[in-house]
């Protein structure tokens, strides 16, 4: 266990040592914008974490139960299309459950979880060592939607799967998700690799708005946690009963979006700066973007991945992809 902190420590000094004036610089940047916005990776601090474990339980969501029942259904064609031997590289591993439900099937040879909620992730890992004892596991604390700059005993290791379930990848806008792919490609390096990705897919606006405001407010909490975990990174005085959660599903750019709504008019301060957001003003906290099948193949085509496999759900709500480099 100590062994991973000094491992993380050292890694996140020489590589990232200035997250947290750059998470500052990027939130003023962010709230002081006409149309004031922050990046969805501020919802993960650890009760944010917990609330995002929380959502998944419920009926409305839809999403983490298909997924796992299509990762249950096709287990063995999965490991069969993966192969043996693998290094299965989890990128957003949150609790390491999605990883580890896979580990009796694909018997990957080294498992390396990767999660910016860092405290969150070792207690996991510490859990997932008494269940596996003959996995190796490299937990790697850090930003991947920044950089995917690996540590070298992960980078040299061959055979790297690249695992990104639960349509995370829906929360970067088409462009960002082209680049994504591309890095993840590059990482694979050149004596091939693939990716495993989980992503929602298109539906009803009904499920959807279900799906993001559901009836016990368990969303609602996890959107508004983000002004908790900004006051603690920023200094900024935000209050929560100020704000008010809201979902909405924008057509024209296939996505829900998640706002956080001024109840009132609301002076929001820290060191150095403040912005005025009148009743009714927005911050704009979320996109999930929601693919056709033949959406997210062109994607994956278009940034490197090809040989494809798909599984899906009986009511094609949701699809998981094999894809190789080329
Ligand atoms: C983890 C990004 C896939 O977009 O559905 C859940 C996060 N937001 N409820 C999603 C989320 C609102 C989730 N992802």
């Amino acid at each position: 266990m100590s062994h991973d902190i000094v491992d993380f420590e050292t890694y996140r000094t020489e590589k990232f040592g200035s997250d947290r004036e750059t998470a500052r610089l990027e939130l003023i940047n962010g709230l002081s914008r006409p149309k004031a916005r922050i990046a969805p990776k501020y919802f993960y601090d650890a009760l944010g974490s917990k609330l995002f474990e929380a959502i998944c339980q419920l009926d409305e969501y839809y999403l983490t139960r298909t997924e796992v029942a299509i990762f249950a259904d096709h287990a063995a064609e999965i490991a069969e299309v993966v192969g043996p031997g693998t290094t299965l590289i989890d990128l957003g591993a949150g609790n390491c459950e999605k990883a580890a439900r896979l580990f009796p099937a694909l018997q990957p040879n080294h498992y390396v979880p990767v999660d910016i909620s860092v405290e969150f992730l070792l207690r996991a890992v510490e859990a997932l060592r008494k269940s596996y004892p003959q996995i190796p596991i490299h937990p790697v604390g850090f930003d991947f939607s920044e950089s995917l700059a690996l540590p070298a005993m992960v980078r040299k290791r061959s055979k790297k799967l690249f695992f990104y379930p639960g349509s995370s990848l829906g929360n970067f806008s088409p462009l960002q998700a082209a680049q994504f792919l591309t890095r993840i490609r590059a990482a694979c390096g050149e004596r091939g690799g693939a990716l495993l990705l989980g992503i929602d897919l298109v539906k009803p606006v009904e499920v959807l708005d279900a799906a993001y405001d559901d009836a016990l407010g368990v969303t609602a909490a996890f959107n508004l946690n983000a002004l908790r975990h900004i006051n603690r990174l920023l200094g900024s005085d935000f209050s929560v009963r100020d704000w008010q959660h809201k979902a909405v599903f924008n057509a024209a750019q296939s996505r829900m979006e998640m706002h956080l709504h001024a109840r009132r008019d609301v002076t929001v301060t820290w060191p150095g700066g403040a912005r005025e957001f009148s009743a009714g003003e927005g911050i704009h906290t979320e996109n999930s973007y929601k693919y056709s099948r033949r959406a997210i193949l062109d994607l994956l085509q278009r940034n490197g991945f090809g040989e494809t496999s798909c599984w899906s759900d009986a009511e094609s709500r949701y699809l998981v992809c094999h894809a190789r480099t080329i």
